[in-house]
Parts: C-alpha cells; sequence; structure tokens
C-alpha cells in the first residue's frame, strides 16, 4: 500500500516537444534551460526528500514573459511548477514528474517605496533578505522575517502565507500584503496591484493567491506594508524549568512588555543539544529543559530597557525563569537568533527528518511532543519540540538514521488525529504542498474542500499549475 504522501499516478499532460522547446528559447533568449546539470538544484527540494524530473526551467524577467509563458502551456497542455527560492519544507516547490519549472529568480526589481507609508512594491523574485536590506537603508523592515531569508523569494512568501519570527507582532500576510500581480493559468494578467490600506470595493480577490501554493496563479508583483525600523531592539535568551512557567513567562511578557513585544519563540532541551552536536553552536546559558527567545522592538531605548528590566526582575525573583542572558548589541542579537534560527539545519545533520508544523490552543502545544515521545519510545532518534508560542504554533520534528517507513506509520495518522482532536491546524505556515496535501481533511470540513476544489477548476481549468499539490487526490 502506498505511502499517503505518495505521489499520485502522472496526469495526462502533454510532454515537451521540440517545437516547445523553440518556442520558449524564442521567447526567453538563453532563459530556457535544459542541462540537466543546471536543472538538477531546482528539481530537488531544500530538505533533499522530494525529486522530481523537470527537463525544462524558464526564467522569465518580465510579467508579460511569465504571460506568454502561461498562455502557451495552457493551450499546448503542459504542466507548470511555479519556483521562487524553493526552501519550502513540504514538497510544494519542485516538479513530482516532468513539469516545466517557472523560476522567479530573476524577477528581481524593487518597483517602488513610499517611505510616508512604507509601503514597498516589488517583483515577486526579490530574495526577502535583499528586501530586508533595502528597507533597512531606509529606516523600515520586513513586516516578516524567516531562517530562509537569504534564499526566500517574495512571492514565495506570500504563495505559501509564511509566519516566521515577527508574525506575533506584525501579523501575517493576509494583513500586510496590500497588493499582488497575479498571472492566471490562461495567461490573463490579474492587476490587484493596490497600494491602498482600504479597499472595499467588492471581494478581496488578492487573498485567494495569499497561501494557494502556485496552484491558483503565479505571483508576479507584490506590495506590502512594511513597519519602521525600531530604533532600539533587544533580545532575551532564558531558561525554564517546566512548559507551564514558560506559558506563564508569555503571559507576563505580553502584561509587562505589551506593545514592545516583538517575538515569543521556544526550543527544547533536545534541540539545544542538537545545535551543540551538529553545527558546535554552544549553550549560552546553563542547561534547562526549556529555553525562550524574546525580542523587544520599539522607539526608546531608555524606555525599552526599563520595560524589559522590571520583566526581567518579576521573571526571576518569582522563580518563573532560571537563568538568561540580554543581547543589545547586533553581534549578540544575531547569535542569540541563530539558537532559535538554525535549528531547521541542525535537524537535517541529525537524519532523515519528519516535519510537522502544528497550530493548536497554546497550553496545549508541548503536550503533542511529550505524548509523540512515550509513543514512539526508542523507534526515533530524535523527538523536537521548538516553535512560535507566541502564536500557538509548534515545530514537532523527528529523525531517524535513515528513511523508515515504520517509523511514519507509528507517527501518522497519530499526529493528525492528535491534532484534530484537539481542533488545531496540521499545517500552520508551511502549506500543504505535496507532501501533507491528502491530510487537509483533519483541519478542513469536505465542504470547504469541495469549494477549494470549484475555485481551482474556476481558474485552472486543465488543472495546469502546481499539479500533485495542495488538494487532496480524492477531490472530486
Ligand atoms: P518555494 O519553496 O520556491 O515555493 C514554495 C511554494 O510556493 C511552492 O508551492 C511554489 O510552487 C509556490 N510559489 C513560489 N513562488 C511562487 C510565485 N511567485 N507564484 C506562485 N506560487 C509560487 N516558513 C514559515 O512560514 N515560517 C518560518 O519561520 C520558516 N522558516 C524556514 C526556515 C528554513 C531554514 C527553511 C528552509 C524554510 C522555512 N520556512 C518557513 C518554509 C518556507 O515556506 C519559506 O521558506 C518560504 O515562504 C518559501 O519561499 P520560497 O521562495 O523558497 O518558495
Ligand atoms: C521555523 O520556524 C521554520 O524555524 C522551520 O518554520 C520549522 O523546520 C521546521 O520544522
Ligand atoms: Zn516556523
Amino acid at each position: 500500500k502506498p505511502s499517503p504522501d505518495a505521489a499520485p499516478g502522472r496526469m495526462a499532460f502533454s510532454r515537451i516537444t521540440q517545437e516547445d522547446l523553440a518556442f520558449f528559447r524564442k521567447i526567453l533568449p538563453g532563459r530556457a534551460v535544459t542541462d540537466p546539470d543546471l536543472l538538477e538544484s531546482n528539481n530537488v527540494d531544500w530538505l533533499k526528500t522530494v525529486r522530481g524530473s523537470g527537463e525544462v526551467l524558464l526564467r522569465p524577467q518580465t510579467t508579460e514573459e511569465v504571460s506568454q509563458i502561461l498562455k502557451y502551456c495552457n493551450s499546448r497542455n503542459l504542466a507548470v511548477n511555479p519556483q521562487g527560492g524553493n526552501t519550502g519544507l513540504v514538497g510544494g516547490s519542485v516538479p513530482v514528474y516532468d513539469e516545466i519549472i517557472l523560476s522567479t529568480a530573476l524577477m528581481n526589481k524593487i518597483q517602488a517605496f513610499d517611505s510616508i507609508s512604507g509601503i514597498l512594491t516589488c517583483q515577486a523574485g526579490c530574495v526577502l533578505e535583499d528586501l530586508s536590506h533595502y528597507l533597512e537603508e531606509r529606516d523600515h523592515i520586513m513586516p516578516l522575517d524567516l531562517g530562509a531569508k537569504g534564499s526566500c523569494h517574495i512571492g514565495g512568501n506570500v504563495a505559501t502565507n509564511a509566519g516566521g519570527l515577527r508574525l506575533l507582532r506584525y501579523g501575517s500576510l493576509h494583513g500586510t500584503v496590500l497588493g499582488l500581480e497575479v498571472v492566471l493559468a490562461d495567461g490573463r494578467v490579474l492587476d490587484c496591484l493596490a497600494t491602498l490600506r482600504k479597499d472595499n470595493t467588492g471581494y478581496d480577490l488578492k487573498q485567494l493567491f495569499i497561501g494557494s501554493e502556485g496552484t491558483l496563479g503565479v505571483i508576479t508583483a507584490v506590495s506590502i506594508l512594511c513597519p519602521c525600523k525600531p530604533k532600539s531592539v533587544n533580545v532575551v535568551f532564558l531558561g525554564c524549568e517546566t512548559f507551564e512557567q514558560l506559558l506563564k513567562t508569555f503571559q507576563l511578557c505580553r502584561g509587562m512588555l505589551g506593545e514592545i513585544l516583538s517575538a515569543y519563540e521556544f526550543l527544547d532541551t533536545e534541540c539545544m543539544r542538537l545545535l551543540n552536536t551538529h553545527l558546535k553552536l554552544p549553550n549560552p546559558i546553563s542547561d534547562s529543559p526549556f529555553y525562550i527567545v524574546i525580542e523587544t522592538s520599539g522607539s526608546d531605548p531608555a524606555h525599552d530597557e526599563e520595560k524589559l528590566h522590571n520583566f526581567l526582575d518579576t521573571a526571576m525573583t518569582s522563580s518563573l525563569v532560571t537563568d538568561g542572558t540580554v543581547a543589545t548589541e547586533e553581534s549578540k542579537i544575531k547569535a542569540l537568533w541563530s539558537m532559535r534560527e538554525r535549528i531547521t539545519e541542525a535537524l537535517t545533520h541529525d537524519g532523515y527528518t519528519y516535519k510537522y508544523d502544528i497550530s493548536l490552543p497554546v497550553e496545549r502545544i508541548y503536550q503533542l511532543v511529550a505524548d509523540m515521545r512515550e509513543h514512539l519510545g526508542e523507534r526515533a532518534k530524535s523527538v523536537v519540540g521548538y516553535g512560535h508560542v507566541g502564536d500557538g504554533n509548534l515545530h514537532l520534528n523527528i529523525t531517524s538514521a535513515a528513511k523508515d517507513p515504520a517509523l511514519l506509520v507509528a507517527i501518522e495518522p497519530f499526529v493528525y488525529e492528535w491534532t484534530a482532536r484537539s481542533r488545531g491546524s496540521i499545517s500552520a505556515e508551511h502549506g500543504l504542498g505535496l507532501k501533507k496535501r491528502n491530510y487537509i481533511y483533519y483541519s478542513k470540513s469536505s465542504q470547504a474542500v469541495a469549494l477549494m476544489g470549484d475555485i481551482k477548476t474556476m481558474l485552472d481549468p486543465k488543472g495546469i499549475l502546481n499539479p500533485y499539490k495542495t488538494l487532496p487526490d480524492n477531490l472530486k
């Protein structure tokens, strides 16, 4: 019996012909790549767990070129896999079979920045970190930040509705994205690239494409609301004895730090072990069962320091936390953040990684890790928990020395049933992609999934955009 995350059979799309290649070479001179060596990295995902056999990589520079590509592919019934920085974690960013890879890597122009409103407009292939640098020079920051910032594209971020480390403060992309330009499956260009905070003229169509994982259209440009660069940033790394204390500290933090709180993240002692072992990152404080990363961002260093000092004083004297260190200058802030941001990388050195990205009522999030550890016993190499406590988002990761189908059967559907019983979501921020598409019913009703299918059929009747992804195989 095939595993539920295995690919379904190849759908009846056309095969690429010499005439097709001639067309692509004509409209994209020097940018229609067929050399298998050059295509290798575009065919395999960041985790190296999913591999496709795409034979053509298209590198458009303009919306018009994307439009011509899709118009042609739709008429020829050729499947297309939109690709940004290829950092997605659910197997959505690479072909399953021979889908054409449409990369946004050369669509990296910043189109406008309005320093009065803080609204940035850019092409979809801008790398998140490049946008951050551009904005920092103009006293602003991006409203999102994540460990993959050096590679991921803003279009990929929007397509996955990426959450990340600042969501607690600046909210999700459903709020900060003000406009999108999207090329539909048949090549029509949908211009919803507004730069307005408020616009209630009819349905808010751009929302459909945020989190649609390349299945409804190719995002070619984004306008996004960016906050002012905070004048003072502090990061605190704390140790804590129990998860209950970690939650009480969160409550205290919300009350005492209030408007300057910009992140509340956690990792467990097993994550720390992997950081020490595989990346040689030393623990900055004494060993603890749990660690908290708190970031404050504000406009007045003296005011922020006073607040932080009072909070730390209360947390220490009430024994909620046992040890800690504070960073105010950039290099130490970066070093503390790596203890949280580099866990994903440390896990890749530990073995084959099974990843779960779960939303739960915040007080339940560590219970799942404890229950999974007990359930798996000696069968797993490592079972680790970390994530965005402030957003109720747990990253449960389980490793084994090599890919282990028996271990997978022990993990799934246990993890999904547990999550559904707690009315959680089986994908908080990474999406469904190829790997999780068939588990959608654990978090969405059949009516909701059926309506998603209707929308897909309306926007992409031939199903050429990112087939085998996001929607379940049994969708009628
Ligand atoms: P890709 O991986 O290339 O693509 C992802 C999906 O979006 C695919 O389905 C693809 O078809 C589609 N897509 C890409 N570009 C477009 C486009 N222009 N139009 C339409 N569809 C498109 N995610 C979080 O939410 N929070 C985190 O904190 C976080 N941290 C991460 C840390 C690391 C180290 C890594 C490797 C990944 C992390 N991710 C995180 C997961 C990932 O979702 C994000 O890295 C990012 O949003 C993906 O962007 P990308 O450009 O790499 O997209
Ligand atoms: C993070 O928050 C990312 O670090 C990646 O979302 C999580 O690797 C993971 O499971
Ligand atoms: Zn995350």
